[in-house]
Formats: structure tokens, sequence, C-alpha cells
């Protein structure tokens, strides 16, 4: 008879996964000594917060369930950030966790841990394992509720005695729930409204989030689009669902969106929205968000509607089913022409202002680096101004291209999810940016990144500060730059060199001429061409900010601009 360790792993590899990513202990010891043979194969960290965002950066590139696996007490609480933000960004995530010996649960056991109760919260569901028989039946529920509908992170505690017990074991099971009422809104009824509202509309617009690409619905929302010719803007999230040089698209939306986006989602009098969850880094003031729009809401997740304002017409149920049904009948449904609003809203006078002062270099870096690179690319970003600038600068039609702790904003993402994201995609070319602080923040996998000689493209915008708390310092604190200063680095290149990883230097100066200077030129492209870990230190102006800004509190429409 197998043991629970042999029946988790096999009920695992089941599920399709063949690469886990976790840290050993003492009540996770069974699980390991299973994994030769089983299939699975394991990426150890330097740390389990590493393990967690590297089985995200695996989940969002792939849309496959990342796994992450930890012992009892420290290495599931070092779990709980990668949860969090696993939930706030709706990534499919499986993490398996040992717990102390049944009979010690409740006793303060050593490193005993209430894991279960501690991410209640944070996971769409997780159990405490009981009895050995149950495995089968909990991993498949498991993976049925990281992936289904909204998906999400769900967490499943196994003590160390049911790992280690023997039991018969009939084979992986199927989990099949009976579908609840919001799974099964897939009629055309609603187009009638939406028909309806678009007639009356003389200003509309799309705002495109996550939802569309987590439910596969991206080709459709193009050819939606296409046919609507209406203003479109998209979340940091929704980023690549829209082909960006399309004459309707206007960019990113929100605190730091772009001012054509901006301004229309302050002015519609109809808003379409895709798989978003409105948070306020997109409505700013949530009080006086879009505040002529009647809202229609193409949304999964019933939870996140009517959450900053009821929206008119619900749209819920899977995008992949209600976008190609709305899309039939707006083919041939007439509607208004809005060629006056395009015109305003996409027009020059609302385009952005060229990057002045002191951003300038990190720009047009920036810029430089993204024009180097393959279609075939993945950009991770980390936490913090050098994020923003990326996203507002990396402009790709790849629907995975750009991979991103949003809705959390985990600093010391970028360099783990990177490692994931390279593994699973092995013919990419994988660039991770960081700030100088988040770079810190999970510095360690430098020796993951080594070990499996992954060809991840480093880059490290080291500004001396943590950048984004000092702009915010700067505008609304009276420049107290309060445990902002970083001005005591460590040299990145050396510590590249002393993990094994090349490393190399660039300096802002090297960016500022008419043309780029070759001695740059050939630092970016030695640095993207090889075919190793490389690791690249840009070091830039300590106190520029990213523009525009929507301040908090303020609406869309009062952006700040560079002076
Ligand atoms: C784990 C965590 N701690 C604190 C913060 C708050 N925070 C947001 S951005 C930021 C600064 C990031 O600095 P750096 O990594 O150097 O990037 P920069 O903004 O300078 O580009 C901080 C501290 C956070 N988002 N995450
Ligand atoms: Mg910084």
């Amino acid at each position: 008879m197998p043991k629970g360790a042999e029946i988790v792993l096999r009920c695992v590899r089941a599920e399709g996964v063949d690469l886990v990513f976790g840290y050993p202990g003492g009540a996770i010891m069974p699980l390991y000594d299973a994994l030769q043979g089983s299939g699975v194969t394991h990426i150890l960290t330097r740390h389990e917060q590493g393990a967690v965002f590297a089985a995200e950066g695996y989940a969002r590139s792939t849309g496959k369930v990342g796994v992450a696996i930890a012992t009892s007490g420290p290495g599931a609480t070092n779990l709980v950030t990668g949860i969090a933000d696993a939930k706030m960004d709706s990534v499919p995530l499986v993490c398996i966790t040992g717990q102390v010996r049944s009979p010690l649960i409740g006793t303060d056991a050593f490193q005993e841990t209430d894991v279960f109760g501690m991410t209640l919260a944070l996971t769409k569901w997780s159990r405490l394992v009981r009895s050995v028989e149950e495995i089968p039946e909990v991993i498949a529920q498991a993976f049925y509720w990281a992936r289904s509908g909204r998906p999400g992170p769900v967490m499943v505690d196994i003590p160390v005695d049911m790992l280690k017990a023997s039991a018969e074991f009939h084979g992986p099971v199927d989990f099949n729930p009976h579908p609840k009422p919001s799974d099964v809104h897939n009629d055309s009824t609603f187009c009638e409204t939406l028909i309806a509202l678009l007639q009356q509309a003389k200003k509309p617009v799309a705002l495109i989030g996550a939802g569309v690409k987590l439910s596969g619905a991206v080709s459709d929302l193009r050819n939606l689009l296409d046919c609507l010719n209406i203003p479109t803007f998209a979340t940091v999230h929704g980023m690549g669902a829209v082909v960006p040089d399309k004459p309707y698209y206007l960019g990113m939306v929100g605190m730091h969106g772009t001012r054509a986006a901006n301004m229309a989602l302050q002015e519609t009098d109809c808003l379409l929205v895709f798989g978003a969850r409105l948070d306020d880094r997109v409505t700013g003031e949530p009080s006086r968000f879009a505040p002529h729009a009647r809202i229609v809401h193409f949304e999964v997740d019933p939870s996140q509607l009517d959450r900053v304002r009821p929206c008119e017409l619900p749209v819920i149920g899977d995008l992949a089913e209600t976008i190609p049904i709305a899309l039939e009948q707006l083919q041939s449904a007439s509607l208004p022409n809005w060629t006056t609003w395009r015109a305003v809203a996409c027009g020059p006078e609302r385009s952005e202002v060229d990057a002045r002062g002191l951003a300038q270099p990190t720009i047009r870096f920036l810029d430089e680096l993204f024009s180097r690179l393959p279609d075939k690319s993945i950009v991770v970003a980390d936490v913090g101004q050098h994020q923003m600038w990326a996203a507002q600068r990396y402009r790709s039609s790849s629907p995975r291209g750009f991979i991103t702790s949003g809705g959390l904003g985990a600093m010391g993402f970028a360099l783990p999810a990177a490692i994931g994201v390279q593994l699973a995609n092995p013919d990419m070319t994988v660039v991770c940016i960081s700030g100088d602080g988040g770079f810190q923040m999970n510095i360690q996998e430098l020796a993951t990144v080594h070990r499996l000689n992954l060809p991840i493209k480093m880059v490290i915008v080291d500004n001396k500060y943590l950048g984004m708390v000092r702009q915010w310092q700067q505008l609304f604190y009276d420049r107290n730059y309060a445990e902002t200063d970083m001005s005591d680095n460590p040299n990145f290149v050396a510590i590249g060199y002393a993990y094994g990883i090349n490393g190399r230097r660039l300096r802002a100066e090297a960016l500022l001429g008419e043309k780029i200077n070759t001695g740059a030129e050939e630092t970016l492209d030695s640095f993207l061409h090889s075919t190793k870990p490389e690791l690249l230190a840009f070091e830039c102006p300590p106190e520029a900010n990213v523009y525009p800004m929507v301040p908090s509190g303020a609406a869309l429409s009062e952006m700040l601009f560079e002076e």
C-alpha cells in the first residue's frame, strides 16, 4: 500500500503538474522522500517566499496551476505573502504544507502554526487533511478550486503522520461540484440591454482587466473591440489583451495611466468593464469615479460587482462564453457613429508629454531595452517606480507578456517569479526588472538562478531610494525622506559575481545624448544576447518621479504632470 506522501504526489501529477517549487523541513520530509521517481520535479528555492512567487510566475505565464510546498511553522508562514498576492491577482495556486503530527495539533508543538486559520481570509478554499483516505479527494478539490471560475490560491495542510501512513489507493479522483447559478449565465438575453445602452451612449469606452486573459477570451475580445471601435484602455494586468497599436487603444489607465485613458474614463457616459475589479489604483477616488457613466460589467465573480457604484448591466459568467455572445449580437446591431468622440479621446492634444527632467534617462533606458527584445519575451516587474515606468513603456501584444504583483504590490516578487516564468517558458527571453529595494527582498534567489543556469536578464533600476515612497514623500510629505534612503546599497555587480552571475553597470549619463552612446548599446546588446543569467545595474537619477500621477483621493482627471 502506498504512503500518504506518494498518494499526494500521484494525485498532483494526475492534475498535469510536473514542476513544483518548495523548501523542505521536518513535517514535510515524507513528501520529499517520495519525490524521486514520482514524475514531479521539485525546484529548491532559497526561501519559501521565493518558492511561492516562483510558483506564481509559472502559473501567471502559462495559465496552469502553480504548486508551492513548505514545512510547518516558519515554512508555512513564509508562504503567506505569496498566497495573499495570488488572491489579489487571481493566480491559480496550490500550496501544500506539512503540519505537526495530528495528536500534537493544538498543543503548541514545535513548529506548529495554524496555517489553515491564518490563511482563511487569503484562500479560495483550504483544508487540513484528517485521514490518508481523503487525500485523493482533497487534492482533486484543491486543483478544482484553484483553477475554476475566478482562479486563486488554495491551501492543503497535511499532518506528517498522514504523509507517513499507508492506505489503499484506487487512483486519483475527479471533482465536479454542481453548477451554481452564476456559472450558468450563458444565453444572449443581456444583449438587448447592452445594445440599448450603447445606442443611447455618446461617449462609450471599454476598460480591459485581467479576467479577459484568465478566461482565455483574448481573441474574441479583440474582435469585439474592433467591432465597437471605441476608446479602450487597460489595467496593469489587462495590458497585452489589446493589440497596443490599435488606433482606439489609449494605454494603461489609473494612478500612473495615460492622460488620454484617464480623461476618457472620467468623461464617459457608458463604461464597458471586461474582467476588472475596479480597485482604487484604477478608479482614483471611488466616489468621483466616472461620474456620468452607466456601467456594464462582464465578470465571472459576482462578488466583484457594484463595489464602486452599482452597475446597470451585470453580465455574470465566464468571459469566454459571454464575450462571444456579445460579439455575435453587436455585429448585427445598428450602433451610433462615435467618430467625433473617438477623435477627441484619441486626439493629439491628449497624447503623452515626452518624459522630461530626471526620469528621462530611465525612460530612455527602458525604451532601448524593450526595443531590443524579441517577440517571444516576457517582462517581469517588481514593485515601485521602475514597475510603473516599465508598465508605461512596454507595449506588447502578448497577453501574458507583462507579469507583476499588481493587487498586493509585493516587493521582492520579480526575481523569484522570473524563475518560475523562465522554467515554464525555456524558449522565451525573460527580463526581470527590479528596484534596488525590492531586489534585496529576495536576493537569495540569485543562488537558484545560478544553480539552474536560467538565462534570466535581471535589471536593477538603482535609484538609491525606495523611490515610489520617496516620490510620495516629496509630493505630499514636504520632502521629508524618512527612512527611504538607500545610498548605502551594496555593489550589485559584485553580489552577482559572488553568486556566479555575470554583472555589468550602466550609468544614466550614457543615455542622455541625442543618440545612445555606443558603449551603452554594446552593454545592452551583450546583456540580452547572452545565453546565461545576466545582471545589469542601471544607475539612474535618485529623485526622478513617475508621471502622470493621480494623487490619492483625487479624481482621475486631476493628474499631476512633471513641471
Ligand atoms: C513588501 C513590501 N514592503 C513595502 C512596500 C511599500 N513600497 C511600495 S514601493 C516601495 C519602494 C520600492 O523601492 P525600490 O524597490 O527601490 O523601487 P523604486 O520605487 O525605487 O523603483 C515600497 C517600500 C511594498 N510594496 N511591499
Ligand atoms: Mg529604488
